[in-house]
C-alpha cells in the first residue's frame, strides 16, 4: 500500500491518451522533470525539483482522486468534470482553478449522413447512443425534445450501424471519426477543454505553498503563450498609430536610434498574437523591421 506523504502536492494526470502528453508537456514548462516510469503499471511518479508527485490514472477517476483529496490537483476534460456533476448527484469536492486550452473538442449530436434533419424536434422518439447521458440529458431537457438515451461506455460510432440506436452524442474534435463511419455532425452540446482543477478539501500549509507556487508558473507558462515579443523600427510621430494597431502592447520600451534622427526602435511584449494583417498595419503606419518573437516564460 502506498502511503501519501502529506508534505507533497499530489497531480493527477492522465496515464496514457489524448490528455497525457500535454498535460506532462504543461508540468515539464513549469520545471517539473519526472523520472520515466521503469514499468508501465506504475502509478505514482515523483519530481526531483519540487515536492510534487504524479499520480498517473484514468481520466475518467481523476475527478473521484480530486475530490477525496487523495491529489490536490488534476488534468481533466471538461466533459468528464461536468458529466460527473450531472450523473452523480452530490458528487462534487472539486473547482476548476484553470482552463489550460488544449484538449479541445466538442460533444455533439450526430445522425446518419443520408437522414433528415430539422433541429433538435427530430430527434422526439429517437434513440441517441452516448458514453455522456448527464450532458445529453439536459440538452434534451433544454431543447424539449423527448428522445430515448442508449447509454454505451464506449465505440458509440457504430451504434447506428448496428441498429442500436438513430443518433449518437459523442466527442468530436477533426470530425473524421464521423465520417468515417458515415455519420453527420448537426447540433452542439457541449464545448470541452482540459482544466486544472483542485481539492476543495483543506490542503495542509506546506503542500498549499507548493500549489501556489505551480499555479504562478502555470500562469506564467499560459501567458507567455498567449504573449510575443515584438520589435520595430518606426518614426516616433507613429507611436499613437501602432498603440492603436496593437492594444495589447505593454508599455513600449522607445530608443532613440543613433544618427540624430526622428526614428526609434519600439520594443514591448504583445498580450495577444500577432496576425500578418497587425504587422501589415504596423508596416503601413510607417514602422519596419519588424520582429516578433516567441515568449518563453513570464512572471509579472
Ligand atoms: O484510458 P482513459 O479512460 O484515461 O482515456 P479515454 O479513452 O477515456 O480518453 P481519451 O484519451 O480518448 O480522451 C481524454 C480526453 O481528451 C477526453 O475526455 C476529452 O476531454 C479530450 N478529447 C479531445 C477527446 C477528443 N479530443 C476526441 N476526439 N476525447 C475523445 N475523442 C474521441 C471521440 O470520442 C471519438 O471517438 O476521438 C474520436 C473523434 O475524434 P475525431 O478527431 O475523429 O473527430
Ligand atoms: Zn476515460
Amino acid at each position: 500500500m502506498v502511503v501519501k506523504e502529506k508534505e507533497r502536492l499530489a497531480v493527477a494526470v492522465q496515464k496514457s491518451g489524448r490528455l497525457n502528453e500535454k498535460s506532462l508537456a504543461l508540468l515539464s514548462q513549469c520545471g517539473l522533470s519526472f523520472d520515466a516510469p521503469k514499468s508501465n503499471d506504475k502509478l505514482i511518479l515523483r519530481s526531483p525539483d519540487l515536492p510534487v508527485d504524479l499520480m498517473m490514472v484514468r481520466d475518467d477517476d481523476i475527478p473521484e482522486y480530486v475530490a477525496s483529496g487523495i491529489c490536490e490537483m488534476g488534468v481533466v476534460g471538461q466533459n468528464v468534470l461536468e458529466e460527473r456533476r450531472l450523473s452523480e448527484p452530490g458528487a462534487d469536492g472539486v473547482e476548476v482553478l484553470r482552463e489550460l486550452g488544449f484538449g479541445r473538442c466538442r460533444l455533439s449530436i450526430a445522425v446518419p449522413a443520408s437522414a433528415p434533419f430539422e433541429g433538435a424536434s427530430s430527434l422526439e422518439g429517437r434513440r441517441v447512443a452516448t458514453s455522456y447521458p448527464g450532458l445529453l440529458r439536459g440538452f434534451l431537457a433544454r431543447s424539449g425534445a423527448k428522445a430515448e438515451i442508449v447509454h454505451l461506455s464506449g465505440s458509440v460510432e457504430i451504434a447506428p450501424s448496428l441498429h442500436i440506436a438513430d443518433a449518437i452524442c459523442d466527442l468530436v474534435s477533426t470530425g473524421s471519426t464521423l465520417q468515417s463511419n458515415g455519420l453527420r455532425e448537426v447540433l452542439n452540446v457541449f464545448e470541452s477543454q482540459a482544466v486544472l482543477i483542485g481539492t476543495a478539501r483543506p490542503v495542509p500549509d506546506v503542500v498549499a505553498r507548493t500549489r501556489g507556487q505551480m499555479l504562478t508558473r502555470i500562469d506564467g507558462v499560459r501567458r507567455a503563450e498567449r504573449s510575443k515579443y515584438i520589435m520595430m523600427n518606426a518614426p516616433r510621430s507613429a507611436l499613437p498609430a501602432i498603440q492603436k494597431a496593437l492594444p495589447g502592447l505593454e508599455a513600449p520600451s522607445v530608443i532613440p536610434l543613433g544618427g540624430g534622427g526622428d526614428r526609434v526602435a519600439v520594443h514591448a511584449v504583445a498580450t495577444e498574437d500577432v496576425f500578418w494583417d497587425t504587422m501589415e498595419k504596423l508596416k503601413a503606419a510607417g514602422a519596419s523591421s519588424i520582429l516578433v518573437l516567441p515568449i518563453e516564460k513570464i512572471i509579472a
